[in-house]
């Protein structure tokens, strides 16, 4: 933190350890304006994460107000007096470590705003200020209804925002024995697909709205497309799960992080096994190769996140792995045909036929058909011998 006394002699000073600070070689009698300051937490750093986005969600939701005090001032990062979708899309962006879309998370708020001192002839004593990061909502404030060392706490005048979220605060034992990455090969003739990462049984008594985690992937063996997962099984319904490859400086790699947030947007809890969501990967590497899928260490490593911002572990987090079998051969050149309109073929027909293109009945009339692939006629157009009728030599003069 640095504090700056603008008038009439401005100047700056770190403060201490325990947050102390002195102001020295000030004029008696002058007026000075004192002014806290910390820089700002960049995307994806520590403190912020999926418990404070389900925080806000709750709120929203009316299912867990957060009273008036740090709680809530951190949690409305677009400062517009409310806590609401928008405050919670923007904590889950910058806790996937997105470059913009975050209104003001991670910033310092200082109450109050700064402390004027006119005509000051005296040191100060107990000129405290009182910190948040916006967008920490669980750092500052935890109301667990029914958790009585919590409730005890629940004063919103002690804050230690520093300290950040303290991931083993809220933990539970694990409800659910397991959750897997994919572990399988891909075609070399594939660039991009998906892949399913699953989950043993959950129960929907167990009230899991939410969940997060970071893996690794070796980028020069696969990569992520720009919406890098999706919504499938378990999360198939309301649900908001998003992920992002965290960013690290240029040339760092080729060992990279995917990040993973999601939760369920009408808390409806997960429920049931098979596939959590799904991955959507892009082959990068044309040799046959092959990269390990790493769940992260803690406090990184996978956890779900119930309806009252407990979180815990799965039983067994199991990693998984691609195989790329390299690039297809090269296939033979198909064969010259002759030019046809550019049409969108449709599913089963072949747009350019090549064979059975005309025949002669037996009657001596000629007759063009086009057959799909399966060999069905699809279209037979025939000519008629031109009747000799009276009718059809009317002359017009
Ligand atoms: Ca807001």
């Amino acid at each position: 933190m640095t504090l700056a006394g603008p008038s009439p002699a401005p100047s700056s000073t770190p403060t201490g350890v325990l947050g102390t600070y002195t102001l020295s070689n000030l004029t008696p009698g002058g007026t000075y304006t004192v002014t806290p300051s910390k820089a700002a937490l960049l995307p994806a750093a520590p403190g912020i994460n999926g418990v404070d986005v389900i925080a806000a969600q709750r709120h929203y939701l009316t299912i867990g107000i957060i009273p008036p005090g740090c709680g809530r001032d951190a949690g409305d990062v677009t400062g517009d007096g409310r806590i609401d979708t928008s405050d919670v899309v923007a904590i889950q962006r910058f806790f996937l470590g997105q470059p913009s879309g975050t209104a003001n998370v991670g910033k310092y708020k200082f109450t109050p705003v700064s402390r004027t001192y006119p005509g000051i002839t005296t040191d100060q004593t107990n000129q405290d200020y009182v910190a948040l990061v916006l967008g920490d909502i669980v750092g500052t404030f935890v109301h667990r209804p029914g958790d009585p060392s919590q409730d005890a706490a629940g004063d919103d005048t002690s804050v230690s925002t520093l300290s950040g979220l303290n991931p083993s605060a809220g933990e539970v034992p694990a409800t659910v024995a397991a959750v897997a990455l994919p572990n399988g090969a891909v075609d070399g003739s594939v660039t991009h697909f998906i892949a399913a990462v699953t989950t043993t049984a959950i129960d929907a008594e167990n009230k899991l709205v939410g969940f997060q985690g970071d893996f690794t992937f070796d980028e020069r063996v696969v990569t992520f497309q720009s919406e890098p997962v999706q919504n499938a099984g378990l999360t198939a319904g309301d649900w908001n799960v998003s992920g992002n490859v965290l960013p690290v400086l240029p040339g760092a790699g080729p060992i990279r992080t995917l990040r993973i947030s999601a939760y369920s947007n009408d808390f409806t809890p997960l429920s049931g096994s098979g596939t959590l969501f799904e991955l959507r990967m892009t082959r990068v590497s044309k040799a046959a190769q092959n990269t390990q899928l790493i769940w992260a260490a803690p406090p990184d490593q996978f956890i779900f996140i119930d309806a009252d911002l407990k979180t815990q572990k799965p039983g067994y987090s199991a990693s998984g792995g691609v195989t790329s079998s390299g690039e297809a051969p090269v296939k033979a050149a198909p064969p010259k045909a002759i030019p046809a309109p550019a049409l969108e073929p449709a599913d089963g027909i072949d747009a350019n036929p090549i064979e059975g293109n005309e025949a002669t009945s037996a009657e001596g009339n000629s007759e063009l058909r086009l057959f799909s692939r399966a060999g069905d006629v699809l279209v037979s157009l025939r000519q008629r011998p031109m009747p000799r009728e009276p009718w059809q030599r009317i002359r017009l003069e």
